[in-house]
């Protein structure tokens, strides 16, 4: 008989099939203005570098590579405490537009950073090219929540207030900001999950409460183990899998041991295994629309610590399109 806990299980993967998920595009986005430590601008290609077009392919998908997206910057007005706002600004209306046309288009779409401020751009891109805002569904597998303003950041990188950049309840919050007139926030906060969160700043702590948004931290990592989160983390945002499943992964979930390579490192965090099997259990769900997979950057860290964030790259990106170990 089965207990309720393997019946959850079941349905978990029993979801149906959305899309035609075998055929995905790649675009890679070569930016790394959203902080400050150079290097992660070569995230794209030394991901692609591993051979990681061949490994999807050898796991049956039909790869389509978008090449680096370019843009040129718009002098925009300065906003405070928001740096390179005119890079991030013209960047991401750009990756918008790419990822759009790669939905469009029937394909699944992985999105190679490159800093977090991108999933501004490939998050818009997706839920555009929804029928409905309430359509898409957002993981977002980070140590951080990235929910900072300009108010609150006490840095001015853009890549810690992405998410807050996307979700309609923070709307007023923004002042006006130059560059970005394209874009409107379109993510309702009862469609985004949090897996593994362990540098969280007071406001964006207060900001999760107050909102209810769903964020599984280490210690619910530790007391129910990755697979019961994940099952939770995919219920709660959606529960009848017809949602439109966006994944911003961000290599600093994985703790700094296993993913060095990384702009802001915190130790503590999901064990490698721990980030296959959530990325196995979202490709089980056939809900995948796309991936972002970010904050790589080979230049940090000995050529060994490189090697070893490059690996993991690859290996949590297969699991995400289907590589069964
Ligand atoms: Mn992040």
């Amino acid at each position: 008989m089965l207990r309720p806990h393997s019946w959850n299980l079941f349905r978990l993967f029993s979801r149906k099939v959305a899309t035609d998920s075998r055929r995905l595009g790649i675009v890679g986005v070569p930016f790394e203005k959203g902080q400050p430590k150079p290097g992660v601008q070569d995230g794209p290609d030394h991901i692609r570098g591993i051979g990681i077009i061949k490994d999807l392919e050898d796991i049956g998908l039909e790869v389509t590579d978008y090449g680096n997206i370019n843009y040129e910057n718009t002098k925009t007005a300065c906003i405070k405490n928001m740096k390179n706002l005119g890079d991030v600004a013209a960047c991401t209306k750009v990756l918008s537009g790419k990822v759009q046309h790669i939905i469009r288009g029937g394909e699944t779409c992985l999105i190679l950073g490159g800093d977090h401020s991108i999933a501004i751009g490939s998050i818009d891109g997706h839920v555009t090219s929804l029928e409905s805002d309430d359509d898409i569904a957002v993981l977002w597998v980070d140590a951080h929540p990235d929910l900072n303003t300009n108010a609150s950041s006490c840095t001015g990188n853009i890549h810690g207030m992405a998410l807050a950049m996307l979700c309609k309840e923070l709307t007023d919050v923004w002042p006006y900001l130059p560059g970005m007139d394209w874009r409107k926030p379109r993510v309702s906060m009862k469609n985004i999950a949090y897996v593994g969160l362990r540098s969280v700043d007071s406001y964006e702590r207060e900001l999760i409460k107050k909102y209810g948004i769903t964020a599984f931290g280490m210690h619910d990592i530790e007391k129910y183990g990755i697979f019961e989160v994940a099952e939770r983390a995919l219920e709660a945002i959606n529960p009848h899998s017809n949602r439109s499943l966006h994944v911003s992964f961000d290599i600093d979930s994985i703790d700094s041991l296993e993913a060095p390579s990384t702009g802001t490192p915190v130790r503590g965090g999901l064990t490698l295994r721990e980030g296959i099997s959530l990325l196995e259990i979202v490709h089980n769900t056939n809900t995948l629309k796309a991936l972002d997979f970010v904050e790589v950057n080979p230049c940090l860290g000995s050529t060994e610590d490189s090697t070893r964030t490059l690996e993991a790259t690859k290996h949590l990106i297969k699991a995400a399109f289907g590589y069964s170990r």
